[in-house]
């Protein structure tokens, strides 16, 4: 059994995860660095360890301290929560070998998954469906030319370890694809230690569409439908939302399925996300790849289930079957998620960080807030600009958008510059409004 989880990160989600675990009836120790000393979950953890200075690579990245840390205090298992060391795979072994639980998947899955090219084997030969492209490391031009014949172009290169749009070179015509190429593949070199770089079929439209599974160590796994997390910039999600407005219920169930069909292919064991690439044109999704870790957007998941995700991940940890049918998973109402960050939108997003001076939560009816801020808290300059996710659920989505725009405008955050005027802007789009919108919304309408 578990009886006591250490916390390996940060800001709300530590704060999610010390909520999940004292819910649970498990002691929760929290490590933190220096810039976080006055932080939310250091003050409201049983324990606080603190693990090094300001600098990621030296604290909550560093995990021989943070090992160290559990040892001494005698934690029986860690949560990664997301970012920092959560899709770590040395970590996630090293958890392992000294006998604490590693709240995520097995280091093989985590391994497996994180390159991109092996994820895209794997389930493919599981019968799920993927972009067109190489079906491996494309070594050289002459190899691309071959498959580039049959997809035609524009076509994406993308590296083997990157993912979430890292690495990524977009080519539309062949007198560019070998500059692309070689750039891709001293990028990746760079950034990733590892030149594989494949390439697919560029869909140029399309909605970010993926699915919560939850896996757990005794071979069941079961989906708790889509997000929609269309709403992005620069790779960085502003808005979620589920069920999709484009999705219907027969393509929900194809998709959920085909993800448990992947984690199932990958040996996963934990809760994750199978991310898909939905073309609205033609109603074709695709896998793009999965995600090993807890997400950002879970909380909408949560909201229209009313199924706990982070008791689940600790439950699935500590070895306890899942013990709810796929057909038991409740779908009710419609959840959006507004990120809430200190980034100036007037000034193309930049980051805001600072004392916030005031601050006032929406409250009332399908209000939900998971933040690590409170007023008189000093937001460093170190880590990323995430004050709030202002999470609103309604009986359908029109609900869900009159209460996200009430919430917006009952919201008061003073000292910092937040994302609250460009989501009341949101909420007025033609094209957020219809549902269509796709991962081009923002560049197009927002420059
Ligand atoms: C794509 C794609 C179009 N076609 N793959 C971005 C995040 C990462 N998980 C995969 N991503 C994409 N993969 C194919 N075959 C479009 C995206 C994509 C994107 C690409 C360029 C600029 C902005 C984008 C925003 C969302 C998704």
């Amino acid at each position: 059994m578990i009886s006591k989880l250490l916390i390996a990160n940060r800001g709300e989600i530590a704060v999610r995860i010390i909520r999940a675990a004292r819910e649970m009836g498990i002691q929760t120790v929290v490590v933190y660095s220096e810039a976080d000393k006055d932080s939310l979950p250091v003050k409201i953890a049983d324990q606080a360890v603190k693990i090094g200075p300001a600098s990621p690579t030296d604290s909550y990245l560093f995990y021989q301290n943070i090992l160290a840390a559990a040892l001494a205090l005698k934690a029986d298992a860690i949560h990664p929560g997301y970012g920092f060391l959560a899709e770590n795979a040395s970590f996630a072994e090293a958890c392992r070998a000294l006998n604490i639980k590693f709240v995520g998947p097995n280091p093989l899955s985590i391994r497996k998954l994180g390159d991109k090219i092996t994820a895209k084997k794997i389930v493919k030969e599981a019968g799920v469906p993927v972009v067109p492209g190489s079906d491996g490391v494309i070594k050289n031009f002459e190899e691309a030319r071959k498959i580039i014949e049959k997809i035609g172009y524009p076509v994406i290169i993308k590296a083997s370890a990157g993912g979430g749009g890292r690495g990524m070179r977009i080519v539309y015509k062949e007198s560019d694809f070998e500059n692309a190429f070689n750039y891709a593949t001293t990028e990746a070199q760079q950034a990733f230690g590892d030149s594989s770089v494949y390439i697919e079929k560029f869909i140029g439209n399309p909605k970010h569409i993926e699915i919560q599974i939850l896996a757990d160590k005794h071979g069941n796994a079961i989906h708790l439908y889509e997000r929609d997390c269309s709403l992005q910039r620069r790779h960085q999600k502003l808005l979620e939302e589920t069920p999709s407005p484009v999705i219907d219920e027969d393509t929900r169930m194809k998709m959920g399925e085909v993800a448990v069909k992947a984690a199932k292919a990958a040996n996963y064991d934990s809760a994750g996300t199978v991310e898909f690439l939905y073309d609205i044109e033609t109603g074709g999704y695709y896998f793009i790849e999965m995600n090993t870790r807890i997400q950002v957007e879970h909380p909408i998941t949560e909201e229209i289930t009313g199924i706990d995700l982070i008791k689940y991940q600790i439950r699935i940890a500590n070895g306890e079957k899942l013990d709810i049918k796929q057909e038991d998973v409740p779908r009710f109402g419609h959840c959006i998620e507004c990120r809430i960050n200190a980034e100036d939108p007037d000034r193309n997003f930049t980051p805001n960080p600072g004392k916030i001076t005031n601050f006032i939560v929406p409250g009332g009816p399908g209000i939900r807030i998971d933040s690590g801020v409170f007023c008189g808290y000093t937001i460093p300059p170190y880590y990323d600009s995430m004050v709030a996710k202002l999470i609103v659920w309604g009986k359908n989505r029109k609900e869900a958008i009159s209460r996200m725009k009430r919430a917006l405008g009952e919201f008061i955050i003073e000292g910092v510059k937040t994302t609250i005027p460009f989501h009341e802007e949101v909420m007025k789009s033609k094209a957020f409004l219809s549902g269509q919108y796709t991962t081009n919304f923002v560049e197009k309408f927002f420059k």
